[in-house]
């Protein structure tokens, strides 16, 4: 609990053997955090037994993909402040409390691996990484009239069930290019976002998805197809959100 609120912490996990029981342990190990939650993606390694034996509640996702096991764990999550985060070590727990110095005045808050000063020895995050995703995330911005954001593909994300219950249902990605699509939806539905800088470890366990600069690249690609493409969908901002005040101000002011 943070303030009356209850807290969770969901992760996505496929084959995560190496690093789950610690990432779990250590969300776990914050008093604000009420329960984390592990989407099992056909793990053959144990994963799900050694997230449960961690003190998780498990749920598997049959499809494969980083974008429908999130969906799956975001879809479990009852509490009134949901992170999602990843199962392979590379993110602080303790970071949530950054997160939550923003929960009252924000909806949702997306994290980013790109400030240099936060990137640790080990990391998965050399110059093609920090700069490309920067960039996307640059055409995000500006596209979609967002807030200052500088990663892309940055998978530890904050959001008050109100704001997830509205984005939830607009989420169709079944693979990596998840985290933008949540971030464009969340921007273009008049959702309080913003971005702050976390720390970026190195990963236990083998990577999936940005360990080969070819996937990265095509990874990249995707992803600004996906953002452009939203440009031209209408996607009404929520009822009472800060998008649709400002709409409504200057409805009035026109
Ligand atoms: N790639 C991939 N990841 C999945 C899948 N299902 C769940 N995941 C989880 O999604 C997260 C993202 O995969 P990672 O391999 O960490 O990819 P990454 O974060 O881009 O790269 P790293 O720098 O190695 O961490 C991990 O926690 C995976 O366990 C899946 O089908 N494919
Ligand atoms: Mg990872």
């Amino acid at each position: 609990m943070y303030k009356g609120k209850s807290v969770c912490v969901v992760m996505p996990a496929y084959n995560e053997a190496e690093g789950i029981a610690s990432t779990v342990s250590a969300f776990r190990a914050l008093p604000e955090v009420d329960e984390v939650i592990v989407a099992d993606n056909n793990s053959k390694d144990g994963t799900a037994v050694l997230a449960r034996a961690a003190g998780a509640r498990v749920v598997s996702e049959t499809r494969q993909g980083y974008g429908f096991a999130c969906r799956a764990a975001l879809q479990a999550a009852a509490c009134d402040y949901v992170f999602i985060s990843e199962s392979d070590g590379t993110f602080h727990a303790a970071d949530v409390y950054k997160f939550l110095a923003y929960a009252e005045e924000f909806d949702v808050i997306f994290g980013t691996r790109t400030s240099k000063s936060c990137v640790w020895d080990g990391a998965n995050m050399g110059h093609f990484l920090r700069y490309g995703n920067w960039a996307v995330a640059k055409l995000l911005e500006y596209l979609h009239n967002g807030p200052c954001l500088t990663d892309v593909g940055c998978t530890f994300k904050f959001f008050t069930r109100p704001a997830l219950q509205s984005i939830l249902p607009h989420l169709t990605v079944g693979g990596s290019s998840l985290s933008p699509q949540m971030m464009v939806i969340a921007v273009r539905q008049g959702f309080r976002c913003v971005e702050i800088p976390i720390n970026y470890g190195s990963r236990q366990g083998t990577s999936k998805i940005t360990g080969s600069f070819r996937k990265a690249f095509l990874l990249g690609l995707r992803m600004i197809a996906m953002i452009i493409a939203y440009r031209f969908k209408p996607i009404p901002a929520v009822p009472g959100s800060e998008g649709s005040r400002r709409r409504r101000r200057s409805a009035v002011a026109a």
